[in-house]
């Protein structure tokens, strides 16, 4: 059988896909879709741009320059302003949170119905070294009604009120995967018709899987329940696969079948990742995918974040691992 279910999606474009499913929508007014479309548009820049990464310190002398100087500038910068610009032009977004910004950004448009919480480009030390990053986004309704002030409880939501979360992997191929709460299609970029093409569509991630993927260099810093699940890995002779982009080790664990931990550790009592533009996103694209994602006591989900950057363990993947990791922390609490 054709694992890829390529067979019968040949040719199927993001747009049309997003245009079918619209029905799917709880509020078919086309809005989401619109910013869904958006979000596409922004990353096929950002792709352009990361591919030329390498190019970017000579590309004076090819006259790439533009007038804002934005080659000079960083690429998650860049990212930054690139989905910015793409989120505030479409008028369906009132308010971004990005890890990019200390502050939540406002849209001076308040007639949008959305929020959007995104992390425009992760995987920060892979950036100069020509290794596959990632962009993670979390769409939220706003539950103030809309035209007035943006409130506190607009942008501090728990991630099961997401309507749509989604990432994309720039890496040998450059992929959008994305959930509107009714399963997980995957679209492939084909960079010569500047078209993402349907290619993963309803994915499923495996119930057990063979990888772990952990940055096990710090392992001192791990409390003993980890320890010991780590050990267990070893004595199945499991493989340990960590790239250090997360979106990256996701997306590899999701069509594998595996498990990422980014755990607290003695150093960062919280973890490292991000609840608001990080975990939340990849949670709710685990769990449509029948996988799920735990902080190591709750639900990722279920978690109502306090403050806008919050940290948070992460144990992420194929549900028979993760549930094992959880049933091993309990052991030792
Ligand atoms: P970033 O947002 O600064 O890029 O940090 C997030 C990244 C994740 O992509 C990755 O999984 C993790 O940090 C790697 O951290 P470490 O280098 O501590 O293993
Ligand atoms: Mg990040």
């Amino acid at each position: 059988p054709d694992q890829s279910g390529l067979a019968n999606s040949v040719g199927v474009t993001l747009d049309r896909f997003i245009k079918k499913k619209q029905d799917d929508f709880t509020f078919a007014s086309g809005e989401l879709s619109q910013l869904l479309r958006d979000i596409a548009l922004a990353a096929k820049i950002v792709n352009r741009e990361t591919n030329r990464a390498g190019l970017s310190r000579i590309s004076g002398s090819f006259g790439h320059t533009n007038i804002q100087g934005e080659d000079q500038q960083k690429l998650d910068v860049i990212a930054n302003i690139r989905f910015m610009r793409a989120l505030s032009k479409g008028g369906e977004v009132c308010a971004i949170i990005s890890e990019e910004d200390d502050e939540v950004v406002e849209f001076k448009n308040k007639s949008g119905k959305y929020v959007v919480a995104i992390d425009p480009l992760d995987g920060s030390s892979n950036i100069d070294v020509n290794v596959s990053i990632g962009t993670i986004f979390s769409i939220y309704r706003r539950v103030t009604p809309i035209g007035s002030q943006i409130r506190t409880e607009d942008i501090m939501q728990a991630g099961n009120t997401q309507v749509a979360s989604g990432y994309i992997i720039y890496g040998s191929s450059t992929m959008l995967v994305y959930t509107t709460g009714r399963g997980v299609n995957g679209f492939t970029y084909e960079p010569s018709l500047g078209e993402f093409f349907l290619s993963h569509p309803d994915m499923k991630a495996p119930q057990n899987g063979e990888i772990y993927s952990i940055n096990e260099g710090i392992y001192n810093q791990f409390d003993e329940g980890l320890k010991s699940y780590l050990q267990l890995c070893k004595s199945r002779k499991l493989c340990a696969r960590y790239i250090g982009s997360l979106v990256a080790d996701f997306h590899r664990n999701l069509l594998k079948g595996g498990i990422y931990i980014y755990p607290a550790t003695s150093s960062l009592p919280n973890g490292k990742l991000r609840l608001l533009y990080e975990a939340n996103a990849l949670a709710f694209i685990a769990e449509q995918a029948g996988a799920v994602a735990s902080n190591g006591t709750n639900r990722i989900l279920d978690v109502m974040p306090t403050s806008l950057h919050q940290r948070t363990p992460l144990i992420i993947g194929s549900k028979k691992m993760v549930d094992e990791v959880l049933a091993i922390n309990n052991k030792f609490s």
